[in-house]
C-alpha cells in the first residue's frame, strides 16, 4: 500500500509579484511558487493523496510556504526545516502587458540545500507517481544527487517518474543542463519538455523526432510535448496523439506547464486513457492561464467541465 499518489520535491519560492516595472517600485503581492508544488496543489485539489518534500527556511518565509500548502490539502509531513539557510525569493515583474520577466534570489537559500536524507523518509513511504523536474538539479551539487537518487529510487520501487524538463536558462546553460538531464530521463516512464527545450535531453540540436525516438527507445513510455496555445503532442509507441489547447482568455502563462503535467498525471491516477489524460492536462493547462497566479486558479474536481463551451464574460448563476 503507498501512502500517496504522488510524491514531488524541490524548491518552493515565495514569489513577490509586481504589475509594474520593478525599477519604479509599487505594490508587491506574496504567492507561493515552485513548479512542482504547482504540480502537487494541482492534483491535490483534483482530490488525489499528494506530498510535497524539500527544506524550506525555519522562519516566517518557511512557515508560509507550509502553510500555504497544508491548506491546499498536500502533505508536508517530510519537509525539513532548515534554521542556517534563506527563503528562495523570486520577483515576478509585469514588464509590459505581454512580457512577465523574473528575478530569482535563491542561491544559497534553504531549498537548494537539498540532500537525498531529506528525501529518505517521504520515498520510504510508498507513491504511485514521483515527479521531479529539471529546476532541482540546477540548485546544487546535493539537490543533483538527491534527484538522481530520488528518480533511480523510485523507479526501481514500481512507482512512475515524471520528469519535467523545466529549463530555467537564469540556473544554468543549455550543456549544463543537457549533460544532467539526458541521464536522468532514463529513470523517466513520462518526459515532459516543450519544445525548445527537448534536445537538452537529447542530442544537442536534435530534431523532435530524433530526440522522442530516442526516449522511446531508452524505455520512456509517454513523451509530451507542451506547445503552448497551440496544446500538446503526445508520443508513445504506439504513434503521435494531438491535443489542442482550450480556447480561453490568457491572462497570465506562468504555471501553464506545471497545470498540464498535473492533469496529465491525474488522468494517470485515475485510469483514463491517453486521449482523456490528455484532454484533463490541457483543461488544467487551460484554468491556469485563464486565472493570475501559478496554480491559484487551478479546479476542483467539480469544476473539471467549467471552461467547457464557456462564452466569453459568462456569469454562472
Ligand atoms: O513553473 C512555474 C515556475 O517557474 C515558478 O513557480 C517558479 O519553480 C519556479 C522556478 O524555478 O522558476
Amino acid at each position: 500500500m503507498t501512502r500517496f499518489d504522488l510524491l514531488t520535491f524541490g524548491e518552493a519560492l515565495v514569489s513577490l509579484r509586481s504589475a509594474e516595472p520593478l525599477a519604479t517600485g509599487g505594490a508587491l503581492t506574496m504567492h507561493l511558487a515552485g513548479a512542482e508544488s504547482n504540480v502537487a496543489i494541482g492534483l491535490a485539489r483534483l482530490g488525489h493523496r499528494t506530498a510535497w518534500a524539500g527544506r524550506v527556511s525555519d522562519d516566517e518565509l518557511g512557515r508560509y510556504v507550509l502553510r500555504q500548502l497544508r491548506a491546499e490539502g498536500v502533505d508536508v509531513d517530510h519537509v525539513t526545516r532548515d534554521p542556517e539557510r534563506p527563503a528562495g525569493l523570486m520577483f515576478l515583474e509585469r514588464r509590459t502587458a505581454d512580457l512577465t520577466r523574473v528575478g530569482y534570489h535563491r542561491a544559497g537559500s534553504a531549498g537548494s540545500a537539498l540532500h537525498v536524507d531529506d528525501l529518505r523518509p517521504a520515498l520510504a513511504a510508498g507513491t504511485r507517481i514521483l515527479h521531479l523536474t529539471g529546476i532541482t538539479p540546477a540548485l546544487s551539487e546535493t539537490a543533483q544527487e538527491a534527484s538522481r537518487w530520488a528518480a533511480e529510487t523510485a523507479s526501481r520501487a514500481g512507482a512512475l517518474v515524471c520528469l519535467d524538463v523545466n529549463h530555467r536558462a537564469r540556473l544554468w546553460s543549455r550543456d549544463d543542463a543537457r549533460a544532467v538531464l539526458a541521464p536522468l530521463a532514463g529513470y523517466a516512464s513520462v518526459l515532459v519538455a516543450s519544445a525548445d527545450e527537448l534536445d537538452l535531453v537529447g542530442k544537442a540540436g536534435a530534431d523532435e523526432a530524433t530526440v522522442v525516438a530516442g526516449l522511446l527507445d531508452r524505455g520512456v513510455e509517454t513523451v509530451l510535448v507542451k506547445l503552448g496555445g497551440d496544446g500538446a503532442r503526445a508520443y508513445t509507441r504506439d504513434g503521435v496523439r494531438h491535443a489542442p489547447a482550450l480556447p480561453v482568455t490568457a491572462v497570465d502563462t506562468v504555471g501553464a506547464g506545471d497545470a498540464f503535467t498535473a492533469g496529465y498525471l491525474s488522468g494517470h491516477l485515475d485510469g483514463l486513457d491517453l486521449a482523456g489524460r490528455l484532454r484533463r492536462a490541457v483543461t488544467l493547462g487551460a484554468f491556469a492561464v485563464a486565472g493570475h497566479g501559478d496554480w491559484e486558479a487551478l479546479p476542483r474536481r467539480d469544476e473539471l467541465s467549467l471552461l467547457d463551451d464557456l462564452q466569453p464574460g459568462s456569469t454562472l448563476r
